[in-house]
């Protein structure tokens, strides 16, 4: 698939950004997969920096190439930070994020983090967030049917995320997902704001001014899009 091939060029593109001494946030999911190889080739090649991972899968990884990882409690602030996503709305460039199930530590991460660039393919672009997919929220397991039909009153269609042998997704953190299918959100920025106001709700995968940059692997080679 020549798209993977793109895909590694704007992930490398990505890793290219970053420099020695740097604190860095590591995004998860196969793009991010992607961009920790490529920052384990240079970690090879003498490049050190510090990295905070934003899953245990991430963090695995990160090991395995001998990168040093760190706490928010040495470093509360991040240099950068870098991510795949699910959608990258046109314009704004902000996003949906959770398809993983690693929303609420991507968005800590990406909040401790001075810029934050997102590496996607040109299939997640669109002009209305929800268009491809539904909103990932991370919500406590207690009381979870009440705080689903919240969600359910803010128009969304919401189903229980599922692991793969049918039990129920357990994030990092010990909570659940909520898979909310809004269709094309005409405002992302008021709907976050409206999913974070109900009590249960840890955090939603709309990630709202947040975006510093996107790398875009297309059919005609890379773009990047700035805020
Ligand atoms: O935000 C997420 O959880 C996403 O899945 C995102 O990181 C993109 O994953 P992908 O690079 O595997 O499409």
């Amino acid at each position: 698939d020549p798209m993977i091939e793109l895909k590694r060029m704007a992930a490398e593109e990505a890793a290219a950004m970053v420099q020695d001494g740097m604190a860095v946030g590591l995004g998860s999911g196969s793009t991010s997969a992607m961009m920790i190889d490529a920052l384990g080739r240079r970690w090879a090649e003498g490049l050190r920096f510090v990295a905070i991972p934003t899953s245990e899968h991430s963090a695995e990884q990160a090991r395995a190439h001998g990168i040093t990882l760190v706490t928010f409690a040495t470093h509360p602030q991040l240099d950068m930070a870098i991510d795949g996503a699910d959608e990258v709305e046109r314009g704004s460039l902000n996003l949906v994020k959770g398809l993983g199930g690693a929303l609420f530590r991507e968005k800590i991460v990406a909040s401790a983090a001075k810029r934050f660039i997102i590496v996607v393919d040109e299939s997640k672009l669109v002009d209305h967030l929800g268009s491809r997919v539904a909103v990932p929220v991370e919500v406590t397991s207690f009381g979870w049917e009440s705080t689903a039909r919240q969600l359910g009153e803010l128009g969304a269609r919401v189903s229980q995320r599922m692991d793969r042998n049918g039990g129920l997704f357990v994030t990092d953190g010990g909570n659940m997902i909520l898979d909310c299918a809004f269709g094309p959100i005409a405002d992302p920025p008021q709907l976050a704001a409206d999913i974070r106001a109900i009590v249960g709700v840890i955090e939603s995968g709309l990630f709202i001014r947040r975006t510093s940059e996107v790398i875009v692997a297309g059919r005609s080679g890379l773009t990047r899009l700035v805020a």
